[in-house]
């Protein structure tokens, strides 16, 4: 897949050409020519020179000798020598630099000569001693904008988490969808294997016309900047601080589109080889047969179904042994969220949370939940206002009032029970007594030696008063590493003890996170799938915790709040001691 790479070349080419003191305005024009063609090619240029040689590629629009040549030279040796040696004498990350506001290449350049910016690291240090607003063409305000727009991009640096890409990229489908110019609209990428953090949005589009959804993306509201814009793909940068590609595909080629750029590429490279073994070629225009025949294209299914293979869910596609078992009709069928009956972590305005219990349950009702779990925190968690025994023994009557009032839904009497240093509950016998179930977590002291940890968890659980252990590892993602702690003894322990693990479906925790469900499904546990909600709109994250079990490859059997009231409140009797 050579064309992306070779575009991004030719325009660092130009760039580079156009900083030349002699003007080279005609070369500069050349290159980004070039680059424009190859990026809106559909047939890879890698393919078209092994079928054409170098007389295909030139009669590609604005491909002459030397660009031929140009290419050439990438496909069979994997290097530009016109950008190496451009390279040496501009040695400035400029890809990286454009994405600061307001920096073009000749800005870039000037920045690079007079003050050594050769990438975003230098930038920052330059304008954090206020050197720039020195330099001619500069100024203060420039200086100003400049580091405004680094503290964005610090904020965005690396991944974003699935909760905030996923609803801006389903705005962005709804909004090109509503425009009238596309006919099918998809979200690709990690964004739909619902990875908990993406890198950027992939959007697919197929349209009579693709000029105008281009220019229907540039301009969205959510737009900051067009990185590169070519005949069938726009890159924007979004002022959230993500990327996003919209790529225009032929709607012959729609599923295998959406098949390819799903991924994810390990995943891929091993469809890739099954459809060779039987004969075919695959690619993101379709499955092909010797002949160069389409023998699937227009629709994802039909993909892995020519290749002998069941569809899986996009949150399976990994390469985690997910393709040889579709190969095998062997698939789980995975919980959904439809599947969800109940949510067992609520929070109220009692500690934390910005709700009455009412509301919370009322809100969750609309939602059609059909009990959920009141789960304040304890006192130890003085920050979040926990509340001590006597103060859990009036809640508990209130949460019984409510439930009494408000029909159609049950209301479970629950804490977010501290588990403390020494693996003692944050709360006297007696109120745990009092509850339907016993959810425990973590917070405090989160530095504790591995095996003083695992000995701290096991303990808990020990005590019997333990039904759920809330967001195991305490990660943030992002933010906080997960807490050290032997996994294995602790799911042994939990099986032991009848302790469900949670998933927490809060975006910054999912927790457990995907692969630690994988590593449990070892053990004979239950999951719940909470929502750790702090207010109404929270109980919405739900889905987030459904594909975190999804990519975790859960079954409904195996998650606790998929089952009615009854059987759940019967499987917290068994973990009872
Ligand atoms: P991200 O954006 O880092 O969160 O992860 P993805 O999976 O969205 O990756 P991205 O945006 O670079 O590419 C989208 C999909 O395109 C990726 O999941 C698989 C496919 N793809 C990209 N590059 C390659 C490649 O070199 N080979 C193959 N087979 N597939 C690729
Ligand atoms: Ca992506
Ligand atoms: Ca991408
Ligand atoms: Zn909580």
């Amino acid at each position: 897949m050579y064309n992306s790479r070779i575009a991004e070349l030719f325009e660092e080419i130009a760039d580079m050409l156009a900083l030349d003191t002699v003007d080279r305005k005609f070369e500069v024009l050349a290159y980004r020519k070039a680059a424009q063609t190859v990026l809106g090619l559909q047939e890879d240029v890698g393919e078209l020179y092994k079928k054409k040689g170098i007389g295909g590629l030139m009669e590609l629009p604005g491909v002459g000798k030397s660009i031929a040549g140009a290419i050439r030279e990438y496909i069979e040796t994997g290097k530009m020598g016109k950008h190496e040696e451009l390279k040496k004498r501009y040695p400035i990350d400029f890809k990286g630099l454009t994405l600061i506001q307001g920096m073009g290449s000749k800005r870039i350049f000037k920045l690079y000569k007079s003050l050594g910016v050769r990438n975003i690291e230098d930038l920052k240090k330059a304008a954090e001693a206020h050197r720039i607003s020195g330099i001619s063409g500069f100024g203060k305000k420039s200086e100003d904008e400049i580091k405004k727009s680094l503290a964005q991009l610090e904020l965005t640096k690396g991944r974003m988490l699935l909760g905030l890409a996923l609803p801006e990229a389903e705005d962005i489908v709804e909004k090109i969808r509503k425009s009238g110019l596309a006919e099918r609209v998809a979200i690709a990428g990690s964004t739909r294997r619902m990875k908990e953090t993406v890198g950027d949005l992939d959007i697919l589009v197929t349209a009579r016309d693709s000029e105008p959804v281009m220019e229907f993306v540039r301009n969205l509201e959510e737009t900051q900047r067009t990185i590169a814009s070519g005949p069938t793909k726009t890159t924007v940068l979004l002022k959230m601080g993500l990327t996003c590609d919209v790529r225009v595909v032929e709607d012959k080629s729609f599923g295998a589109a959406l098949q390819y750029f799903t991924g994810n590429k390990d995943h891929n490279v091993k469809l890739r080889q099954i459809a060779i073994s039987k004969g075919y070629k695959l690619n993101e225009y379709g499955l092909f047969d010797k002949k160069g025949r389409m023998a699937a294209g227009k629709e994802e299914g039909d993909i892995y179904d020519k290749l002998g293979m069941d569809i899986m869910p996009p949150e399976m596609r990994e390469d985690r042994g997910e393709v040889e078992l579709s190969q095998k009709h062997r698939l789980p069928i995975l919980v959904g969220l439809d599947g969800i009956k109940g949510d067992l972590h609520v929070h109220t305005n009692r500690s934390d949370g910005s709700n009455t219990i009412e509301e919370m349950a009322i809100a969750a009702r609309k939602l059609g939940r059909k009990y959920i779990g009141i789960t304040d925190h304890t006192k130890s968690e003085y920050i979040a206002h926990g509340m001590d025994d006597r103060k859990f023994a009036k809640h508990f009557q209130d949460i019984d009032n409510v439930d009494g009032k408000v029909g159609g839904i049950r209301l479970l009497k629950s804490a977010e029970i501290d588990i403390l240093k020494d693996g003692s509950l944050d709360l006297g016998r007696k109120t745990l007594e009092l509850m339907d179930y016993g959810l425990a977590s973590i917070h405090t002291a989160l530095n504790m030696s591995r095996g003083e940890m695992t000995r701290r968890v096991i303990t808990a659980f020990e005590t019997g008063y333990v039904n759920i252990f809330a967001h195991p590892t305490d990660r943030i993602i992002n933010v906080r590493s997960p807490i050290d702690m032997d996994l294995d003894k602790v799911f042994q322990a939990a099986e032991d003890n009848n302790v469900i693990m949670e998933i927490d479906g809060y975006p910054e925790r999912l927790d457990l996170n995907d692969e630690n469900i994988l590593r449990a499904s070892k053990y004979k546990l239950k999951f719940s799938i909470d929502t750790d909600s702090h207010s109404q709109s929270h109980l919405l994250l739900m889905r987030y915790g459904v594909s975190t079990a999804r990519r975790g490859w859960l079954t409904p059997e195996r998650v606790l709040n998929t089952m009615d009231v009854d059987d759940v409140l019967k499987a917290f009797k068994r973990g009872r001691r």
